[in-house]
């Protein structure tokens, strides 16, 4: 059967870049992308784009009708800084639109689905360093809660009712072409941005906060590489560890200050620091690579190089 897929949350910072590069894959015409806003971007002037609001049964079961999807992903989703100011709605958000997809595979009308989690499903009481696959999970975001819930919701419909749902735990992701959009982990993209344009940067994080990273290309290969792995290799069906680098904010800006010398950083933590110190520093991924051979390419170097030179 022919691959048709739909993209819901296609104008967000991963959304946009995975539309691209599933266009690139399956072709123009078996790609709908969707959003609740059109833009007048790539995404929405360069291919199939319909505008949906991902909390609308109704909505994505006529578009899956209308198109025949076959695989959907599920990219819309309130981050964890924009969901501890609006506890309820990023809720209602994060787990109904995830509800609908699998309900509407259950009843057979779509075959795979893609749904992010995220380095937030860890809590303060997970070790910190190269956090283990299964262990304590205890987040205190509404953000860590609402993809932990996911997670488990996930595992269960797979086992119950043989849904075929796939999810990485991501860690920060960085990229160029789009900004993201209300994470903790946002200041390693605007560093980039404020690096170019006015030589200094303010960090809402301290210097020695460590977080796991991710370069988008990296990002975007693993999801596509577990949505086409073959079934049977898909062992865990809440959510695979996925590790790229790990870096505090001093680590990134002497790397910056290799190719922008008189690059400053200073320091004046927020309210993301705490959840920020809530998750871990480092992720063991040994079995995402085991079960779908996934292995990452760029380092904080070749990262920043890239960043640097796309940004110009
Ligand atoms: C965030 O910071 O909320 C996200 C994430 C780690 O899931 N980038």
């Amino acid at each position: 059967m022919k691959t048709k897929v739909l993209i819901i949350g296609a104008c967000g910072q991963i959304g946009t870049e995975l539309t691209h590069k599933l266009r690139d894959i399956y072709g123009i015409d078996n790609v709908v992308a969707s959003d609740i806003r059109k833009l007048n971007n790539d995404v929405v002037n360069n291919g199939i784009f319909e505008v949906i609001n991902a909390l609308d049964y109704n909505q994505i079961e006529h578009l899956i009708e209308q198109y025949q999807i076959t695989d959907v992903y599920l990219m819309a989703a309130l981050l964890s800084a924009t969901a501890e100011k609006n506890p309820a709605f990023a809720w209602d958000l994060n787990m109904n639109s995830l509800f609908h997809v699998l309900n509407l595979a259950k009843a057979g009308k779509i075959k795979k689905i893609f749904w992010p989690s995220s380095i937030a499903v860890f809590g303060p009481t997970t070790p910190r360093i190269n956090t283990p696959q299964y262990t304590i999970m205890e987040p205190t975001t509404v953000y860590g809660i609402s993809k932990q819930t996911g997670e488990r919701w996930c595992e269960y419909y797979n086992k119950q009712y043989g849904v075929d749902v796939r999810s990485i735990r991501y860690p920060g992701l960085i990229s160029w072409t789009t900004e993201p959009g209300g994470g903790t982990t946002d200041y390693a993209v605007d560093i980039y941005h404020k690096a170019l344009s006015d030589g200094a940067f303010e960090c809402f994080l301290s210097e020695d906060t460590a977080l796991p990273m991710m370069y988008m290309d990296d990002a975007i290969r693993a999801t596509i590489e577990i949505m086409q792995a073959d079934e049977d290799k898909i062992k865990i069906r809440s959510s695979y560890n996925l590790s790229g680098v790990s870096f505090t904010p001093k680590e990134i800006a002497t790397e910056i200050k290799k190719h922008i010398p008189d690059f400053t950083i200073t320091y004046k933590p927020d309210f993301r620091q705490k959840i920020a110190d809530s998750w871990p520093a480092s992720i063991d991924d040994s079995n995402a690579r085991e079960d779908w051979q996934w292995k990452h390419q760029f380092d904080l170097a070749s990262m920043t190089i890239e960043m640097l030179e796309n940004l110009k």
